[in-house]
């Protein structure tokens, strides 16, 4: 058990840092030719106390994060990624059930595009809710550089709060006397073990990114984990409320926060909160740090009160479409088995067409498996009629767990007395965990299907499922 957070928690000792500017991008006008750009190019972040120099990045526009993404359900969003970078780069839109051949898979739905090159994106937003976008070409190094950004879209009808806040968290692995990204992608540790973890946590790119607030203020915070490999424990303190949504979808009915709210990499959440902290306090999003000590991530200064009492509950967010996985119990099911990493059990398997030892392969920088086979391949762990409802069952036989994101279709898991969980995109399963997930093959094309600790998905652990077209 890890100790609760208490109102006297404490901040990191630090100078103050900035408040983190999210910029909100032009919407698309009609009857322009070009779509507003994107571009992805190297930029300078005061990610650290104003003692130690700016971090040089990579960041859409220039920042990390890149700028807010807003739209509302049912547009169509279009960007032209400009890539000023001195490598190929891609951007996927994560959770958007999205045109495949917009997914930004680079490999898979997409050449990756050269440095001076662009590439524009185009598609629909059917759902609503919290999603976002990062570089997908080498994503173990792009992402770990910066270049993520919230993509948020809007319900038809706003909730009633007061105002909302999108908080990016993301885990730099900094130097510590230089404060810059240390380079050491593909360390073997990392990929054998849980991945690229850094040593500052921030929040839209400060460390102690703090706001202001009123007692009684009712927000809506959208959670987005865009790390690495961190696996996020978070804590409210002078804040209560509700879970709403996970990845993006709404929940049937708004479930208490309390405790631990872990979020995976990949992963969203969005809550709504009432400020409950008296003014003249701080209330915090509260993180559990590697020192087992929880630490304020996020303080709101309460400054006055916005109201004598709380509100009620909130309703539910209204649904999305296409929610449903019928068929459950007569779907076709298929099973894919994480092996290898550090303490594993994985003795050999297939890379490239060769049969390998696990020596061979960690000598070729690969320590993953799905199903005895290391990375993509051209046959897919399975193939969908459009429409079809497919059920697979996650079994992890390795020492670490793993954050499973399906591209282009959300799932729901299956529980163990046969019921559907939440509509999720990423999945976190735990070492030794064995967990069923079904969904709805209603989207065609090639989707990958991988763990999103970048690291154990650049050493092995991707698939992709193949979806009819008719
Ligand atoms: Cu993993």
């Amino acid at each position: 058990m890890t100790q609760s957070p208490s109102s006297s928690i404490n901040r990191r000792q630090f100078l103050a840092g900035t408040v983190a500017a999210l910029a909100l991008s032009p919407a698309p006008s009609r009857g322009e030719t070009a779509p507003p750009s994107l571009v992805a190019r190297p930029g300078m972040a005061q990610l650290t106390p104003k003692e130690y120099p700016e971090t040089a990045i990579w960041g859409f526009d220039g920042q990390a994060p890149g700028p807010l993404l807003r739209a509302r359900q049912g547009d169509r969003l279009q960007r032209r990624l400009m890539n000023q970078l001195p490598v190929p780069t891609s951007v996927h839109w994560h959770g958007i059930r999205i045109d495949n051949a917009m997914d930004g898979v680079a490999g898979l739905t997409q050449e990756p595009v050269a440095p001076g090159g662009s590439f524009d994106y185009a598609f629909d937003l059917p759902d609503a809710g919290t999603y976002w976008y990062h570089a997908h070409t080498m994503s173990l190094e792009q992402v770990a550089r910066g270049l993520y950004g919230a993509l948020i879209v809007e319900e038809p009808e706003a909730p009633d709060i007061d105002r909302e806040e999108a908080l990016v968290l993301d885990d730099w692995r900094l130097d510590r006397e230089t404060a810059q990204i240390t380079d050491d992608f593909g360390a073997w540790h990392d990929l054998s073990h849980a991945g690229r973890i850094g040593n500052l946590v921030s929040t839209n790119g400060a460390f102690d990114l703090t706001l202001a607030a009123r007692r009684n203020e009712r927000l809506r915070l959208r959670l987005i984990n865009a790390a690495n490999a961190r696996i996020l424990a978070l804590s409210l303190v002078g804040l209560e409320g509700w879970v709403m949504a996970l990845d993006g979808m709404p929940l049937d009915h708004p479930e208490t926060a309390q405790g631990e709210l872990i979020l995976a990499p990949g992963q969203r959440m969005d809550l709504i909160v009432d400020v409950t902290a008296d003014v003249g306090e701080t209330a915090h999003l509260a993180h559990l740090a590697n020192d087992g000590q929880w630490w304020s991530q996020v303080a709101w200064s309460v400054t006055g009160a916005a109201s004598s009492t709380r509100r009620p509950v909130p309703a539910a967010l209204p649904p999305n479409p296409r929610q449903a996985v019928p068929g459950v119990a007569q779907a076709r099911s298929v099973t894919l088995t994480m092996e290898g990493g550090a303490m594993g059990r994985l003795q050999a398997a297939t890379y490239e067409g060769q049969r390998l030892s696990f020596r061979d392969l960690a000598e070729r920088g690969h320590f993953w498996a799905f199903n005895g086979i290391v990375g993509l391949t051209d046959t897919p762990l399975l193939e969908a009629d459009l429409g079809e409802t497919i059920r697979i069952r996650i079994a992890n036989d390795t020492a670490f767990p793993h954050a499973m994101h399906l591209h282009g279709m959300h799932f729901r898991e299956v529980l163990a007395d046969a019921t559907l969980g939440p509509l999720r995109d990423t999945l976190l399963v735990q070492r030794g965990e064995s967990r069923d997930i079904a969904f709805v093959a209603d989207n065609p094309g090639d989707w990958l299907f991988h763990c999103h600790m970048l690291a154990h998905a650049a050493s092995g652990m991707r698939t992709w499922v193949k979806v009819r077209r008719s």
